[in-house]
């Protein structure tokens, strides 16, 4: 018992040193992944912003689980936010994902239909898409598909 005490002491002092120097190391890569978290984050507000040009199409595929990007930078994001020109002209329209009955409608933030954007509720929109036509306003601030509440993405007119 008098001999153990001695190594029982030195293998205590090597634990407290290593677990000293594992207490510095993982300060440091906290920093570092803070560092990274505060980059990643930087500026913006939530969800991912894609700017459409006037003029273009928007395509979705519809998913009763939340739209899907199917086209350019916002294609395999679930439900973008779209940031388009006030005042200009655009379409936006959908395939078929998942085999559902689904439409899509452009709400304002009451989640009311604006102007009477909305194309049918369908199974089948086509191999080229359902697509509906309008001019970008501050009022429009979604876009839906009306019975799968999962289905809806922001826009942004600006
Ligand atoms: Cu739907």
């Amino acid at each position: 018992m008098t001999r153990n005490n001695p190594v029982s002491r030195r293998t205590a002092l090597k634990l407290t040193g290593a677990a000293a120097s594992v207490a510095v190391l993982a300060g440091c890569s906290g920093n570092g992944a803070d560092a990274d978290d505060t980059n990643g984050d930087g500026g913006n507000g939530g969800g991912d912003e894609f700017e459409i040009a006037a003029g273009e199409s928007i395509l979705l595929e519809g998913i009763t689980g939340g739209w899907e990007g199917a086209d350019g930078d916002y294609e395999g994001v679930q439900n973008p936010t779209f940031v388009l020109e006030d005042g200009e002209d655009y379409e936006i329209g959908w395939v078929q994902g998942d085999g559902g009955s689904h439409n899509v409608e452009l709400w304002d933030e009451n989640e009311e239909m604006v102007d009477g954007y909305g194309t049918d509720l369908t199974d089948d929109p086509g191999d080229d898409g359902d697509f509906l036509e309008f001019t970008a306003t501050d009022e429009i601030a979604y876009y839906r598909c009306n019975p799968h509440p999962d289905m809806q993405g922001e826009i942004r007119v600006e």
